[in-house]
């Protein structure tokens, strides 16, 4: 025995308890104690089955996703738990699987190979490799349809969805549901099967279905994960893999799902999506907040502007079952906004997201109110008006006043200064930014923006509040555009450039959408609205540089009434259903702007396309790290892909540009400089970690070793 897999005894039956903390994944030493328990369980006379548990609070995570990154870099050999699994399964003493939380991975794996299966109601089990870039490596390609039959098990492993164990049960992967205390059930359950044969999941073939019945569901899903994991490769190898375990005998099958495993495991894909998984967990980390910080209890909220963004933030709140007052200037602007809220549930009822009752409820939760009245029972407030430092700095005042003290004062600006704004009240410490991704009831992103003077309890408390509004909250400081829109800026950029230079609007964002993006950036813009991007650069007009460049073209489509879709003209022209189409009259208007401007119209390839506008972001993203307003590289990242559609399998544009080769990257970014002048200076950071080998990865490794984290703020 080892001290991560215990055995002890209830009476005739063995307890096997593996308690590797926080999720009990199959690291080294794990597998092979349960090995040593199954052969102590099997040689004690007076034990007539097993059970096996998961120590606190749940069953097994899967395997140990710390340990793929020394598989891949050959630092060591790929682990096996094939058979681990065979001995299990062919233990002479029945051996039951009892699971709480969550059994994904691995661990379903571990479970499948048991003879019999409890659960807690709550708990869920899947097989989520493919968010991994990967595909169960442990036969769970082989297993699952032999119990859920092969439709199910193509879904479970290609989109890598939890299932609930009650949905578990009804397909027969769960042979009971167990109400109340988990190992006293399963032990009951166990000592019923006890002197019962033990099956053999992997000798199952009732649920293998034909030939003939079989193909049309594995083209079905290869065409689903075609559209909807667009550019993934493991979804198509699970399905793959499924598909081996209808036409071939267990072992083989095992044998072809090993095969696309490590195919996909040293895959750049799966390396840039375990990234994604850890960065996930690390933007959590503050260097300067520690976790033991208090926090404030947010039970009651008030949302400010009742517009596209406010409407949006108050249902993430009342989804989150939250309480919101929810304020307006006027009756007609808040009738507007409630409609608009009520709108967007029924289309989720419609949808079946959420059931009636539940929708119900929750605009129960929204009150929509006219005075600040109330305002002195919230725990936090959100301002969502328009985007003008006047306005917020009267609204901030009224809520200094409003306010009981202690409550969070935040603002969902997406580019004014959180200090200036704070400054408009008595208490700078409780202000600070909760930028929120339109439409803000659906992107998983929050941009929370660090003012000088946000308090640490402040910070802790939004940080953690973000994970309980089902938002990844990710930590920046006080410059102009944060972190996400000061980098998008020199992204659509060059965007334009391009077009001015020669290139058709569609092949921008083709070029753009084949690299992975969800959308373009010509298609983004005509969707957020033109006009947005050009009121700010009207109001920044006078800090842009002399004599460098800037692009003209959007800012002339906006003075001829062309805002994108609603206005159904922008870079596209849209129908009433705003489906967009290629307008000609765009690339006539840009050719005699650019020729006006004297700018060569020239040939541009999609190679070039996407080093403009990609290296662009990471040229930007650089300079945000070496001034301190992004804690890591990771961070960046995490913004990308939860906030602006960019592909998760490239890891976000740091990861990307370290996987290019940040040498490669500094270089081409050389040549632009040389071609387009001093908007391309190289970023000091990049220029010093490609001269000397490095990456943004080992830059955020060095960070974290050096505790060099100083929170920036705008000059
Ligand atoms: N390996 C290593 N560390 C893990 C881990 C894992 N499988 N799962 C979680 N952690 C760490 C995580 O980084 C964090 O660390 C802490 O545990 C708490 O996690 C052979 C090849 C189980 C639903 O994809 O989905 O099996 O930040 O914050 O919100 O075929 O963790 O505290 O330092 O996420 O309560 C397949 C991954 C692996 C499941 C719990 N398994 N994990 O969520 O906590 S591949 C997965 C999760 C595999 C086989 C294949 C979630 C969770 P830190 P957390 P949580």
């Amino acid at each position: 025995m080892n001290n991560l897999v215990r055995i002890s005894r209830d009476d005739d039956v063995a307890v096997i308890t593996i308690d590797n903390p926080p999720v009990n994944a199959l690291s080294p030493g794990v597998p092979e104690g349960i090995w040593a328990a199954i052969d102590e369980m099997n040689g004690d006379p007076a034990v007539k089955a097993a059970v096996v548990i998961g120590g606190g609070r749940t069953f097994v995570a899967g395997a140990d996703i710390k340990e793929f990154g020394k598989m891949t870099s050959g630092e060591k050999p790929r682990g096996n738990l094939l058979p681990l699994l065979l001995h299990i399964e062919d233990s002479a003493k029945p051996v039951v699987m009892a699971i709480h939380g969550a059994a994904f991975g691995g661990g379903l794996e571990l479970a499948m190979a048991g003879h019999y299966r409890v659960a807690s109601p709550t708990a869920q089990v899947g097989q989520p490799e493919v968010n991994l870039g990967i595909i169960p490596g442990a036969g769970g390609t082989q297993r699952l349809p032999r119990l859920v039959g092969v439709a199910k098990a193509v879904e479970m492993c290609a989109e890598g969805k939890p299932v609930s164990a009650r949905n578990a049960a009804a397909l027969g992967l769960i042979d009971r549901l167990i109400e109340g205390d988990l190992l006293a059930g399963a032990l009951a359950f166990t000592r019923e099967i006890a002197d019962k044969p033990a099956p053999k999941t992997r000798e199952r073939s009732e649920k293998l279905g034909t030939t003939a019945g079989n193909t049309p569901i594995f083209s079905a899903a290869r065409d689903v994960a075609r559209k909807k994991q667009r550019g993934l490769k493991a979804p198509l190898a699970a399905i793959d893999a499924v598909e081996a375990a209808t036409r071939l005998p267990f072992e083989e099958g095992c044998e072809a799902e090993r095969e696309l495993f490590t195919e996909c495991l040293f895959s750049d894909q799966s390396k840039a999506l375990i990234h994604v998984f850890f960065g996930e967990r690390e933007v959590a980390k503050i260097p300067d907040v520690p976790k033991e910080t208090p926090v404030i209890s947010v039970n009651h909220v008030a949302v400010v502007g009742s517009g596209t963004m406010g409407g949006g933030i108050a249902i993430v709140f009342a989804n989150a079952g939250i309480p919101v007052l929810l304020k307006d200037v006027d009756e007609a602007a808040l009738a507007l906004g409630m409609s608009k809220i009520k709108k967007n549930y029924a289309s989720s009822v419609q949808r079946g997201r959420f059931s009636q009752t539940f929708v119900d409820e929750r605009l129960r939760l929204i009150a929509p109110v006219l005075t600040y009245d109330a305002f002195s029972d919230v725990d936090m407030v959100v301002e969502a008006v328009f985007e003008g430092m006047a306005l917020k700095k009267s609204v901030f005042a009224d809520l200094d006043r409003a306010c009981k003290p202690g409550t969070i004062l935040a603002s969902n600006t997406s580019t004014l200064n959180i200090d200036e704004i704070s400054a408009a009240t008595s208490r700078p410490e409780a202000v600070i930014g909760t930028h929120f991704f339109s439409p803000a009831n659906v992107m998983r992103l929050l941009e929370i923006v660090r003012g000088k003077k946000s308090s640490k309890e402040v910070i802790a408390t939004c940080m953690q509040l973000s994970k309980k509004l089902g938002k990844i909250g990710v930590l920046v400081g006080n410059c102009r555009g944060f972190v996400g829109n000061r980098m998008f800026g020199p992204y659509r950029r060059e965007a334009q450039f391009l077009i001015e230079e020669g290139a058709e609007v569609e092949a921008v964002d083709r070029a753009l959408v084949e690299f992975g993006n969800a959308m373009g950036p010509l298609a983004t813009g005509d969707l957020a609205g033109l006009d947005v991007g050009w009121r700010i650069r009207k109001e920044y007009r006078h800090l842009e540089k002399p004599g460098i460049r800037q692009p003209f073209a959007e800012d002339r489509l906006c003075e001829l009434g062309r805002y994108g879709q609603k206005t159904l003209k922008g870079w596209y022209r849209y129908d009433e259903n705003r489906r967009a189409s290629a307008d000609p009259e765009v690339t006539a208007l840009v050719r005699r702007w650019s020729a006006e401007a004297g700018i060569a119209q020239r040939q541009i390839s999609a190679a070039e396309i996407v080093e403009r506008c990609i290296y662009a972001l990471v040229n930007e993203g650089a300079r945000i790290l070496e001034e301190g307003y992004a804690l890591r590289a990771v961070d960046i990242d995490i913004i990308y892909l939860n906030g602006y559609g960019f592909p998760a399998y490239r890891g976000g544009p740091m990861w990307h540009a370290d996987t290019v080769g940040l040498q490669k990257v500094y270089q081409r970014i050389c040549e632009f400089h040389q071609q387009h002048g001093e908007i391309w200076t190289p970023a000091p950071l990049l220029q010093r970690l490609a001269e000397a080998g490095k990456t943004f990865a080992a830059f955020d490794k060095e960070q974290v070793a050096a505790e060099v984290f100083e929170p920036a703020n705008r000059a």
